[in-house]
C-alpha cells in the first residue's frame, strides 16, 4: 500500500484501465451470469452497506431477503411453513439468500449429513450422495470439506442421469441424491419425477441444482418437473444472478422442510440475532434488494420474455450451424448449445485469438459449449458462424 493516498481522479483512472481489460460481455458466449439488470443495480446501490449477518440492525433489508425467499418459493410450488414470530408474515417459504450456486449446493449437502448423522438412521460408515456425472464442481468442494464421498452416477445417452447407475450407487451409508435442473454443460434436465420416486423408496433427500434452470425452466413453453411439485425434492439452488439477472453475488436455497434449514443453525452469542444458519457470516444485504427489486420489477411476464429471447437465439444458432454443417450433440433444451465441431480445443483457442470469441468446451465428449444469454444479439449470431467457419476451414 501507497503510504499517502491517491487523488479521486488517480483512483479512477487506475480503475478505469483495468476495467478496460474486462470483455463487459462483448462476445462472450461461454457465461451463465450477465448484465444486472439496471433496476438491481441501483437496488444494490441503495443497500450496499446493509449486513445480513446482523439481521437485527438491518430490519429492512431482512425484510427483502424473506421476499425474495417468498417469491421464489411461490415460483418453485414451495410449501408454506407457519412462523408465529414473524411480524408481518403469517406464513413462509423456508431458506435464505447465499452466494450463489456453489454455497447452496454445500449447505444443501451439509443439512442432509447432519440431520442424518444426528437423526434416525445411525451411519455404519462414511456417508455418501450420488450426483449425476454432469454435476458442477461445487459438489468436489463438497467432497473435499465434509468428509462425505462423492459417487458420479453415469448419463445416458441424451446426457442425462442414468437411473439404473443412480440406483446401484445407492447402499446403507447413501444419505441423499442430487438431480441438475439445467445442467453446465449441456443444459439438459435430469428426470427429477423418477430421481424423487428412487429417493423416497430408499429414504433420502433429494437435492435439485437448478441454480442456471431455475429462472429458466418455469418460463419455457413446456416445463418439465423440476420443483417442489414433484414430492420428493427436498431442496432446490436457485440462482438471482444467473438467468434471474440480479447482481452477483445471488443465489438462493430453499427447503421443503423447516428441519433441514434448522440442522445449519449455529449460536451467534454476542449478536442482535441469537443464532445463523448460513455458512457465511458478514453478507451482503444489496443482493436482497437487487433480486428482490428486478423480481418485482419484470415479473412472470419480463422473465418469460427473457426466456424466449435466449431460446430464440439458441434455435437461431442451432439452425445456422447446421446449414454449415454442424450438428448439435443435443436438442438444446434451454439456452446452452454443445456444438460437435472438428477439433474443439483448438477451434476455442482461434475463435479467441483470431476474432475475440469467448467460448468453452464440454468434458466427454469434447464439444463446442455456448451459452446464449440476454447480453448475446442475433447478429452476433451470424458474425459468430461466419467465424466459426473460417477456423474450422483453415
Ligand atoms: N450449479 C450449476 C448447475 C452451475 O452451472 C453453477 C455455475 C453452479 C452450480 C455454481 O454456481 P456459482 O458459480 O454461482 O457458485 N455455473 C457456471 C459455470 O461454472 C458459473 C459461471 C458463470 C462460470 C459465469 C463462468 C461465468 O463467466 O460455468
Amino acid at each position: 500500500m501507497n503510504v499517502q493516498g491517491l487523488s479521486e481522479r488517480e483512483i479512477f483512472s487506475y480503475l478505469e484501465n483495468a476495467k478496460s481489460e474486462d470483455t463487459d460481455y462483448y462476445r462472450v458466449l461461454s457465461s451463465m451470469c450477465t448484465h444486472p439488470h439496471k433496476i438491481a443495480a441501483e437496488a444494490h446501490r441503495l443497500f450496499i452497506e446493509a449486513n445480513l449477518g446482523d439481521l437485527g440492525l438491518f430490519a429492512g433489508a431482512c425484510k427483502l431477503e424473506q421476499e425474495v425467499v417468498r417469491m421464489l418459493g411461490e415460483l418453485l410450488h414451495a410449501p408454506l411453513i407457519d412462523v408465529p414470530s414473524a411480524d408481518s408474515y403469517e406464513y413462509s417459504v423456508c431458506g435464505y439468500l447465499t452466494t450463489g450456486g456453489t454455497e447452496s449446493n454445500i449447505q444443501a449437502v451439509r443439512g442432509m449429513k447432519n440431520l442424518i448423522t444426528t437423526g434416525k438412521k445411525g451411519l455404519k460408515g462414511t456417508p455418501n450422495i450420488v450426483i449425476p456425472e454432469s454435476a458442477h464442481f461445487s459438489f468436489d468442494k463438497v467432497a473435499d470439506m465434509m468428509g462425505i464421498q462423492v459417487r458420479r452416477a453415469s448419463l445416458d445417452s441424451e446426457f442425462k442421469v442414468d437411473l439404473a447407475s443412480v440406483e446401484s450407487h445407492i447402499d446403507a451409508n447413501t444419505i441423499g441424491l442430487v438431480g441438475i435442473a439445467g445442467n453446465t454443460e449441456f443444459g439438459q434436465v435430469d428426470p427429477i419425477d423418477k430421481l424423487s420416486e428412487i429417493a423416497l423408496e430408499n429414504e433420502l433427500f433429494l437435492h435439485v441444482d437448478a441454480a442456471f434452470g431455475g429462472f429458466v425452466i418455469p418460463f419455457l413453453e413446456k416445463p418439465q418437473p423440476f420443483d417442489f411439485k414433484v414430492p420428493g425434492v427436498t431442496s432446490i439452488a436457485i440462482d438471482p444472478h444467473k438467468m434471474g439477472l440480479s447482481t452477483i453475488p445471488s443465489g438462493v436455497l430453499l427447503f421443503r422442510s423447516p428441519s433441514v434449514l434448522e440442522s445449519l443453525k449455529v449460536s451467534t452469542p454476542y449478536l442482535t440475532t441469537k443464532s445463523q444458519f448460513t455458512l457465511t457470516g458478514t453478507r451482503t444485504g444489496a443482493s436482497a434488494a437487487a433480486t428482490c427489486a428486478v423480481m418485482k420489477y419484470l415479473g412472470h411476464e419480463g422473465y418469460r420474455k427473457n426466456v424466449q429471447y435466449c431460446m430464440q437465439l439458441t434455435t437461431k444458432l442451432v439452425a445456422e450451424a447446421r446449414k454449415v454443417g454442424f450438428e448439435p450433440l443435443l436438442e438444446p433444451v434451454m439456452n446452452v448449445v454443445a456444438l460437435k465441431v472438428p477439433n474443439p480445443d483448438l477451434v476455442r483457442e482461434q475463435l479467441l485469438e483470431r476474432f475475440g470469441w469467448h467460448v468453452s468446451i464440454t468434458r466427454t465428449p469434447r464439444a463446442l459449449r455456448l451459452v446464449l444469454m440476454p447480453h448475446n444479439t442475433p447478429e452476433e449470431i451470424i458474425i459468430f458462424l461466419q467465424d466459426l467457419k473460417k477456423v474450422t476451414a483453415a
